[in-house]
């Protein structure tokens, strides 16, 4: 397992729409342990495969806390069959947006089809939380980003702080 670097906005690869994965190999096996290593360090609970450059249709998500015993979850080609009419909201981040955070609604609760690692077919009911994470991390296979759910003013201001932040992390490396 190896922990990756993960692209921050502006980068162009996160505009990208992800590829569906044609076979659950040693591959896509690799990949996925690479992430959830790049997901527990960041740390985060949730990681899509395009924000560490590789344009397939991965994701990962633990939402346990750290006193608990860990449970990923492993996602591939996800498709949503069922989206709730009710919709709740919750203070999203994103490890591709450095310390920003905002309210982001969605649907309560959505039912996903996928393959798991084993490349078996498998169905998961979420809300809450994790309803809100695979939205988040579905969002992103097709080049979407939390922002992009917000008015113009508060994405323009969250992409100008991270413009920012990056400046002075730089003036204090170089
Ligand atoms: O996709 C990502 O960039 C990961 C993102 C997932 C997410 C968070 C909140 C709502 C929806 C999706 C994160 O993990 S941001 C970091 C974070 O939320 C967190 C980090 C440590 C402990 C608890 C939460
Ligand atoms: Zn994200």
């Amino acid at each position: 397992m190896t922990k990756k670097k993960i692209l921050v906005v502006p980068d162009p690869t996160l505009r990208k729409v992800s590829e569906p994965v044609k076979e659950v190999n040693s591959e896509i096996k690799n990949l996925m342990d690479d992430m959830l290593e790049t997901m527990y360090a960041a740390p985060g609970i949730g990681l899509a495969a395009v924000q560490i450059g590789v344009l397939k249709r991965v994701i990962v998500i633990d939402l346990s806390k750290a006193d608990e015993k860990k449970t990923p979850l492993f996602i591939i080609n996800p498709e949503i069959t069922f989206r709730s009419k009710d919709l709740i909201s919750y203070e999203e981040g994103c490890l591709s947006i450095p310390n920003q955070f905002a309210e982001v609604k969605r649907p309560s609760s959505c039912k996903v089809n996928y393959l798991d690692y084993e490349g078996r077919n498998n169905e998961i009911n979420a809300d809450g939380l994790l309803a809100t994470c695979i939205q988040h991390e579905i969002d992103h296979l097709n080049g979407v980003l939390f922002i992009d759910h917000l008015s113009k003013l508060k994405k323009d201001l969250i992409l100008k702080k991270t413009e920012k932040q990056k400046k002075e992390i730089n003036r204090v490396v170089v």
